[in-house]
């Protein structure tokens, strides 16, 4: 299951969920090696780490699994998620490579004809220098087929994706709508669209795609009667097109995808989600569980989902890749507002500067805003949490990054989470101004004075006007650990720590966002130095640990974010 709803009525689609082969090569650890050339089993999706012989285990990894195709077809494999790298191959010939754990990819195969076939996948999950966004970090770098999987029947010419804007500029919703139209045959095609969005009905004609190209194909529409999302009432529409190609009077190919009709802008020092100021209050929430590692079932989302709204959180920040897409999902039909950001955590100029990173940057950068585009609950796009946009060399970087942003979507402001403090050099290129401050944590400074610290340093430093987030504060809680001391380290001591920030950010009327790190404990990189020798290998700022018991700072947060629920 790759959404919530279902995509196609027209296109046959099937899961690749289920058992894989697999056989580990070039690794860290030793594995008996039995002569068998695919000695094991392994659930897809799923992390390898949660095999008891694979659970620390770092390297490359083969994955194999037989598909059965009824009759001649092309074929389009889609991986919402392969951590980190895949190599894939069908019936022996690379057809994809793909790089970044948290971002999906397909990979298409032209005619194949009736019969069974092979897909492997190889799998990497090592640090080296070809891989400059997962590093030994405070989170883990899981390895395998983590997210959904699924191959669909494609003809000639199908739907790619959609791309769906809302605005209100007087009273009625308009919407564009970009139909992104692939034609992998070897003649020019001319097709119709027609789609259907909110008892409205639309044709488009006279396109043409030419052989091997996408085209975009875009209509414009005013809506009338429109239930507007919002996070009180946070409504959807499904939009459906069919694609028809010359000379067929059956649709080809079909796509449905889910929208709301929402607007989100920055004015005042506010951020207004359909013109109302609205204050995020929520959590920064690694995707990571000791029973699936990264690889959440949908049980296990709801479960986290539940949590949060019931602590009275409205906001989520998805540190620091780009989410599973059913989450999102989950957070357009429960109303929770989205911060989504790149991939990228703590890295320094140096890492910057690995001659990798910037196209890594840039396709993480595409591959998440074209494919999580539709999503209402999205209202910010970030990037680069705590890089180096203290130097010069850093904020070329990050202003081209926030530049290739703004090119693919104008509808949403840009932000970026720093704990630079006076030294930071970016804040004018962004929309939001977002901090990561630890205070009594990292440090002893009072929550309500570093925060007034912080808004002067914004409007200093190129802020001015702008939105001011609170993107990170929270201190370690070990579970179960009590002293009447209240001392550090004790969920005592947490939910002390919490309560102050808290006490103080609620009450600041040019604070627009608070995200508490971090929502669950998450697994993080056994190494050296202070950030990889963490007890027990874990982050234990979450307010529920990795099991999701709930510590006693869950019940602090809930006093504070529930004062006025629903703003
Ligand atoms: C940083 C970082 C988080 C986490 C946190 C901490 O601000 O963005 O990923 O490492 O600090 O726990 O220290």
């Amino acid at each position: 299951m790759l959404r919530l709803f279902n995509t196609h009525k027209v296109r046959k689609t099937q899961s690749l969920e289920g058992e894989w082969q697999y056989q580990p090569i070039n690794g860290n650890t030793a594995v008996p090696y039995e002569g068998d050339e695919y000695q094991y089993v392994m659930p897809v999706p799923g992390c390898w780490e949660m095999h008891p012989r694979f659970s620390t285990y770092q390297g490359k990894g083969i994955f194999r699994k037989t598909i059965a195709v009824e009759k001649q077809t092309s074929l389009r494999f889609s991986f919402q998620g392969v951590s980190h790298t895949a190599d894939v191959y069908f019936n022996g010939e690379k057809i994809a490579h793909h790089y970044n754990a948290y971002t999906p990819f397909t990979a298409i195969v032209r005619d194949v004809p009736q019969g069974e076939h092979e897909l492997v996948v190889e799998v990497d999950n090592s640090f080296s220098e070809a891989s400059a966004l997962h590093v030994p970090n405070d989170y883990y770098t899981y390895g395998g087929i983590i997210r959904p999987v699924s191959v669909e029947y494609v003809p000639e010419l199908f739907i790619e994706r959609i791309a769906f804007t809302p605005s209100r500029p007087s009273g009625d919703w308009q919407a564009d709508i970009s139909v992104y139209v692939r034609n992998i045959g070897t003649e020019p095609r001319a097709v119709t669209l027609q789609g259907q969005l909110a008892n409205e009905a639309f044709t488009t004609e006279g396109d043409q795609v030419e052989a091997g190209q996408v085209k975009a194909i875009t209509v414009s529409r005013t809506f009338a009667d429109i239930n507007a999302w919002s996070n009180a009432n946070p409504h959807l529409y499904l939009l459906d097109v069919q694609l028809y190609a010359e000379g067929y009077s059956e649709p080809l190919d079909d796509l449905t995808e889910r929208v709301g009709f929402r607007t989100v802008t920055t004015l005042n020092n506010r951020i207004q989600v359909n013109g109302e100021d609205v204050v995020l209050k929520g959590f920064n929430r690694h995707e990571d569980h000791p029973i699936v590692g990264a690889s959440f079932p949908y049980q296990l989302m709801v479960h986290d989902i539940e949590l949060m709204l019931e602590a009275g959180a409205n906001a989520v920040r998805t540190s620091h890749y780009p989410n599973d897409e059913r989450f999102l999902d989950l957070c357009d039909e429960r109303g929770i507002f989205v911060w989504e950001e790149n991939h990228a955590r703590g890295l320094s100029l140096e890492q910057m500067q690995n001659p990798n990173f910037e196209r890594q940057c840039e396709d993480c950068n595409r591959e998440m805003v074209e494919s999580h585009f539709n999503h209402p609950s999205i209202i910010i796009w970030a990037i680069l949490n705590e890089c180096a946009s203290d130097t010069p060399e850093g904020r070329v970087m990050y202003r081209k990054q926030l530049e290739q942003i703004r090119g693919m979507d104008r509808s949403r402001p840009l932000s970026f989470a720093s704990h630079h403090r006076e030294k930071e050099l970016c804040f004018d290129l962004a929309d939001i101004v977002s901090f990561n401050l630890y205070p009594l944590w990292y440090g002893d400074e009072d929550p309500g004075e570093l925060s007034d610290q912080a808004r002067r340093w914004a409007d200093e430093l190129g802020g001015l006007g702008k939105p001011m987030i609170m993107s990170e504060f929270g201190g370690d809680g070990y579970y179960g650990l009590r002293d009447p001391n209240r001392v550090k380290g004790t969920e005592e001591r947490q939910a002390d720590i919490i309560e102050r920030n808290l006490e103080a950010y609620t009450k600041q009327p040019f604070i627009s966002g608070m995200f508490i790190w971090q929502f669950c404990d998450c697994r993080v990189t056994e190494g050296t130095g202070w950030l990889l020798t963490r007890a027990g290998t874990q982050n234990s700022k979450g307010i529920v640990d990795r099991y999701r018991r709930p510590k006693l700072a869950y019940e602090t947060v809930k006093q504070y974010f529930r004062q006025d629920a629903g703003k």
